[in-house]
């Protein structure tokens, strides 16, 4: 079993040109304010928070019909987020990654797996986040960054960190999904990848399958990542999503997930992406994340 990592490195990535609604960029300071620090230290780890990446305030809107919105400036900052979390990795630090909007997790992702290269990923999201630039209808990257660490898409992104660095299929786990576009569904189908919707979750119950994912995720890997996206929760508990879809994972079946991952100790890395302040109540979606992370990192109600 693995040591459990008590040194961990924060890194902001206000990015949000992989979605559509505006203020996804303000996520990490959201995240912080919901105080994260005094949380993960009262925990025991050693926090360092390295601050947010650069990202370009302004840029001109993409043509209408742009099936790559704003590419560049993702691929950019993408691979500025991948050296970084390969150092941090490097120095034995466990990333923790707060987004900005899910395409973030190409540079994660790609970053983990230069010292992780048998790496499962669980992807807690409402969406499976697996179009390409052939599929997709809303040109917005975000729903494309799971298909890109798997090695498909615009060579741009598939590129990030390196191409042979990638995921593979079945070491990949989708949990709380909802809503799947027609490419996503027959991309899922032909490569095999599991799938765990909210009707798995109604009919069996969070346990369940978190245990099988969890025992999908860690056979023939060395380490699990968690890419967390708010709006796999019910938007009625985490409302500051850019993306909402109803009937969601609730706020006792998103914390009991976290706390299962934990007693399994499975995790090298994590990012917890798309709080919206802008769209939020009360900060609450920021809160719902920070009360995640904890339970995550081993807080317990007793
Ligand atoms: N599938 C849709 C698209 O490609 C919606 C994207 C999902 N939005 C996210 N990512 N927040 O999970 O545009
Ligand atoms: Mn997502
Ligand atoms: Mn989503
Ligand atoms: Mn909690």
């Amino acid at each position: 079993d693995a040591v459990k990592n008590t040194n961990i490195s924060i890194i902001g990535v206000p990015l949000p040109y992989g979605a559509d609604r505006k203020g996804v960029d303000l996520g990490p300071n959201a995240i912080r304010g919901a105080n994260l620090h005094e949380r993960l230290s009262s925990l025991g780890y050693a926090i360092e928070d390295l601050g947010d990446l650069r990202v370009h305030r302004t840029l001109p809107p993409p043509p209408t019909g742009e099936k790559l919105k704003y590419l560049d400036e993702i691929v950019r900052v993408n691979t500025e987020l991948c050296s970084t979390v390969a150092a941090e990795m490097g120095k034995g630090r466990f990333p923790l990654v707060l987004g900005g909007d899910h395409s973030i997790a190409i540079g994660t992702i790609k970053g983990v797996l230069q010292h992780v290269r048998r790496l499962g990923v669980i992807w807690f999201d409402a969406h499976t986040d697996v179009n390409t630039d052939q599929t997709t209808a809303s040109g917005n990257i975000h729903g494309m960054s799971l298909a890109a660490v798997l090695g498909y898409g615009h060579a741009d992104l598939t590129s990030v960190g390196g191409a042979d660095a990638k995921l593979l299929p079945e070491n990949v786990v989708i949990i709380g999904a909802r809503s799947i576009d027609p490419g996503e569904r027959a991309f899922l189908k032909a490569k095999g990848i599991k799938v765990f919707t909210m009707h798995d979750i109604d009919r069996h119950g969070m346990k369940q399958v978190m245990e099988e994912a969890m025992d999908i995720v860690s056979k023939d890997t060395d380490g699990v990542h968690l890419s967390l996206d708010l709006d796999g929760m019910d938007p009625w508990d985490a409302p500051g999503v850019g993306t909402p879809v109803s009937g969601g994972m609730s706020y006792r079946e998103s914390h009991f997930a976290m706390e299962l991952l934990f007693e399994r100790n499975l995790l090298v890395s994590a990012e917890f992406v798309e709080v919206n302040p802008m769209l939020d109540q009360h900060n609450k979606t920021a809160v719902a994340a920070v009360e995640l992370i904890g339970s995550a990192f081993g807080e317990r109600i007793l």
